[in-house]
């Protein structure tokens, strides 16, 4: 990297110490940025990276809640305003332990470059708590969404910023959330995307992050005369975005023969499909976090600890969490073999295991390009909230099918035009860079 790009990228780490995933973000981004900032030196003189990397504003907040036995539980809210230069800020919320500033910071500025390759009027935003959905009841989980959107209401509208869901953020959330905003604001209005279809949501939207990644893929590999058809899949995690990519892969003629949680991962060499997809839903809805009961229920192997990665497939697809695959497991699928890897997680491989698929010139999608199906067609959702007008499954997935072919066709030629031709790294980073910081230049100092 530059000696300009270096600086920066010490002074993000300097001024967010403990965030680790933060400064990998903008690292794998800065790293991809040098050829712009070389042919383009309007961008450094008005310094729109050091202003990229700051979020326009960040909101922390208590969120006092009661459980079923009466006893008082305080967790921390967020936030993350990152960049609203293209449209109202757009992100998901995320409820898990591992939540704090640096992931949602991650996230959110991951968003931004998302956001914009979505084709979409859409800036960049994340938020959510560290809230730990795993057990608790309902009544529980919908005095959780009222605390914390007693806060949070203040902050977003239909205009301003937009929320949706994330990892332990589903329907049943989004419901919560909605019903005290609307209660607050005496407002029905599309201020959060994922909503129920008898109250303003899309239809595809469940599906629409893992169909978005597995069309990415497709794409991906008819650049190299190959199609999804007759391929083996190793998928990672069993939440939403693995359930709509399953979905897809099944339609397509592939076979997936992974599932994981954070207890391991299931290994079915018949395929996940038919009843075993519907399963998954069952497994999302208990709360347990765990994997196993797959193996139990249809009697195939369950490899505790583990993850997917060792297994000999055609595609990977890591649809669980961030850093979820790293350099070893990068190693070991292209020893295997492997042809293609497609995020359908943020940020799941780490920046070493990323170098590896670099270096063997594998297809290799970064999450920011291939899970933006999920934004997109919340962006749909927000078109159709607009018009008060619902849109038919067939034309929200052909829309969502044309968005994906999109920006797999802007990745591909922002790369080669960049100098990296098949790199979809760079182009993702540059091409939602450019609109963003274009869109910056335009609107002045602010
Ligand atoms: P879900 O909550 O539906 O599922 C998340 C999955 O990942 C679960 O299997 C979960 O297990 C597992 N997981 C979460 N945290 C960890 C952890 N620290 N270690 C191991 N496993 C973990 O979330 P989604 O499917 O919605 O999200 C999955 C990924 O996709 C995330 O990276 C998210 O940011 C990304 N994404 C989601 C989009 C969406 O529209 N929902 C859009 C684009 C990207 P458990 O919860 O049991 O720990
Ligand atoms: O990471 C993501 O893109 C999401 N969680 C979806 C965000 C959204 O606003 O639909």
């Amino acid at each position: 990297m530059s000696d300009y790009l270096n600086k920066i990228l010490s002074e993000v780490k300097a001024k967010n110490p403990a965030e680790p995933e933060f400064h990998q973000a903008v690292q794998e981004v800065a790293e991809s940025l040098e050829v712009v900032l070389e042919r383009h030196p309007e961008y450094r003189s008005a310094k729109i990276l050091e202003r990229m990397v700051e979020p326009e504003r960040v909101i922390m907040f208590r969120v006092p809640w009661m459980d079923d036995q009466g006893e008082i539980h305080v967790n921390r809210g967020f936030r993350i305003e990152m960049n609203s230069a293209i449209g109202p800020y757009k992100g998901g919320l995320r409820f898990h332990p591992s939540v704090n500033l640096g992931i949602l910071k991650f996230l959110a500025f991951e968003q931004v470059f998302k956001n914009s390759l979505t084709t979409l009027p859409m800036g960049g935003g994340k938020g959510g708590s560290d809230f730990d959905p795993k057990g608790k009841s309902d009544n529980e989980v919908m005095r959780f969404c009222q605390s914390f959107m007693s806060e949070l209401y203040r902050h977003i509208g239909a205009d301003t910023d937009v929320p949706a869901g994330d990892i332990g953020v589903g329907a049943r959330e989004i419901g919560f959330l909605f019903g005290q905003y609307k209660k607050l604001k005496n407002e029905f209005t599309g201020v959060l995307t994922g909503k129920g279809l008898n109250w303003g949501g899309s239809l595809i939207r469940p599906e629409a992050t893992g169909f978005g990644a597995v069309y990415f893929a497709q794409e991906m590999l008819k650049t190299r005369g190959q199609d999804v058809e007759g391929k083996t899949f190793a998928v990672s995690g069993f939440g939403n975005v693995a359930w709509g990519a399953v979905i897809k892969i099944n339609q397509l003629g592939g076979k997936v023969v992974t599932l994981s949680g954070p207890d391991g991962f299931i290994y079915d060499p018949d395929g996940v499909k038919g009843e075993k997809v519907d399963y998954m839903l069952k497994l999302r809805s208990s709360a347990k976090d765990a994997v196993k009961d797959y193996a139990d229920e249809f009697k195939v192997e369950f490899f505790p600890g583990k993850r997917p990665w060792g297994v000999k497939v055609d595609v990977a697809m890591p649809c669980a969490t961030q850093n979820e695959l790293d350099e070893k497991d990068a190693k070991t699928l292209v020893d295997n073999g492997c042809v293609c890897v497609c995020e359908g997680a943020n940020m799941p491989t780490t920046l070493e295991g990323y170098r590896v698929f670099e270096n063997a010139k594998i297809l290799y999608s970064p999450g920011k390009a291939s899970n933006a199906g999920g934004v997109a067609t919340s962006g749909l959702e927000m078109s159709q909230n607009s018009m008060r007008l619902p849109w038919a499954a067939d034309e929200v997935d052909n829309r969502l099918h044309e968005i994906m072919k999109r920006i797999h066709e802007t990745c591909v030629v922002t790369a080669e035009r960049f100098g990296s031709p098949g790199n979809y790294v760079v182009g993702a980073n540059v091409a939602g860079f450019l609109k963003v910081a274009d869109a910056m230049l335009d609107q002045g100092l602010v």
